[in-house]
């Protein structure tokens, strides 16, 4: 019962924050693009119940709802998205580079495809070390034709790492239809290449989701090795806030997906077969929207970076007169 609320909560947040977000970019003017991940909600709730907070995780340009997933507060990430000092990264990652470590959040990432390795890096070391955590990456259908996804899940296939490939398959990748640019018709099919298992999910339903996702987890905490997620899914946004999919998706295909929706459609369910009452439901609505609302404000009193922030954080501290002598050591 509580797990499926959690899966109600996570989503309703998603999809809250993702709207403010989206008008707070041109009301207040924030530089930058986002990334709007509307309809996908389905698959961070599933795949995220699954995880231990200290599992890792890595994301994409499209990565709000992985970082709610898994547990980065939302005045973080408001305040990153407006640049601010109290961002996640106090303001120098906006939108596309949140992370947040303390949640296992290894970040999201504006180059497509470029987050699969790092997952594949704390999952070596999660093996090597012996800790039974497992890294989970998100990527598009659009990042399935890169050459670093099949670098990396052979990799990850010779050395059984704990890994979990989580394709978001949301038919396009920004206006290229995934039926056009990819080669098979389920990208899961690419999973036997790399003798791994390959399941395709409903990425509108998270209960499917999370199912599957859990089997993969406990596969990879096993030491069995990765396995491959397609979840099918839809965004409902333009690809960024200021592109309008109707320059090349059907009006009907849009109207088709949100029958599908994952947020009322559970929330029927919630209240048929959950055992959840409608005040219940409406309060914990109330008090999302509010968080959000909070998050706005959050965002707007934290000052900007000052200049010194520039450079901080940017490389490791690293002491620099020892880098001097190692390398005085070498001559
Ligand atoms: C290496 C690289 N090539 C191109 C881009 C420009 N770009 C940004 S998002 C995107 C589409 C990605 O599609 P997909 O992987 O399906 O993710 P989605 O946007 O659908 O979530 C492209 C081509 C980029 N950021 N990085
Ligand atoms: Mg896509």
């Amino acid at each position: 019962m509580d797990h499926l609320l959690d899966i109600y909560r996570t989503m309703f947040t998603i999809r809250e924050f993702e709207k403010v977000a989206s008008k707070q970019m041109v009301e207040a003017g924030i530089r930058g693009l986002l990334h709007s991940s509307a309809g996908q909600e389905a698959v961070p709730a599933g795949v995220c119940l699954a995880l231990n907070k200290d599992d890792y995780l890595t994301s994409t340009h499209r990565g709000h709802g992985h970082a709610i997933g898994k547990g980065v507060h939302i005045n973080l990430m408001m305040a990153e998205i407006f640049g601010r000092l109290g961002g996640a990264n106090k303001g120098k990652g906006g939108s596309m580079h949140i992370a947040d470590v303390s949640v296992g959040m290894l970040g999201a990432n504006g180059i497509v495809g470029s987050s699969i390795p790092l997952a594949c890096g704390a999952a070596l070391k999660a093996k090597i070390m012996g800790t039974g955590q497992v890294a989970v990456s998100f990527f598009g259908d659009g990042a399935t034709n890169q050459g670093v996804l099949h670098e990396s899940m052979n990799l990850a296939s010779i050395w059984k790492l704990p890994v979990i490939f989580v394709c978001e398959n949301n038919m396009y990748a920004q206006s290229t239809p995934s039926d056009y640019a990819v080669s098979v018709e389920n990208i899961a099919d690419r999973a036997k290449g790399y003798s791994m298992p390959g399941e395709v999910v409903d990425g509108m339903d998270p209960l499917a989701v999370f199912e599957c996702a859990k089997k993969a987890v406990e596969r990879a905490r096993k030491g069995e090795g990765p396995t491959f997620i397609e979840a099918k899914t839809y965004r409902y946004e333009g690809h960024f806030v200021g592109d309008n999919p109707l320059r090349y998706r059907p009006d009907s295909e849009e109207l088709q997906w949100k029958k599908l929706d994952p947020i009322p459609r559970f929330r029927v369910f919630l209240l048929e077969e959950g055992g959840s009452t409608k005040e219940q439901l409406d309060a914990m609505e109330l008090e999302i929207s509010g968080n959000v609302f909070e998050s706005v404000k959050f965002a707007k009193e934290s000052p900007l970076p000052p200049e010194g922030e520039l450079v901080r954080d940017v490389y490791a501290d690293y002491p620099l007169d020892q880098l001097n002598r190692t390398a005085n050591n070498r001559e």
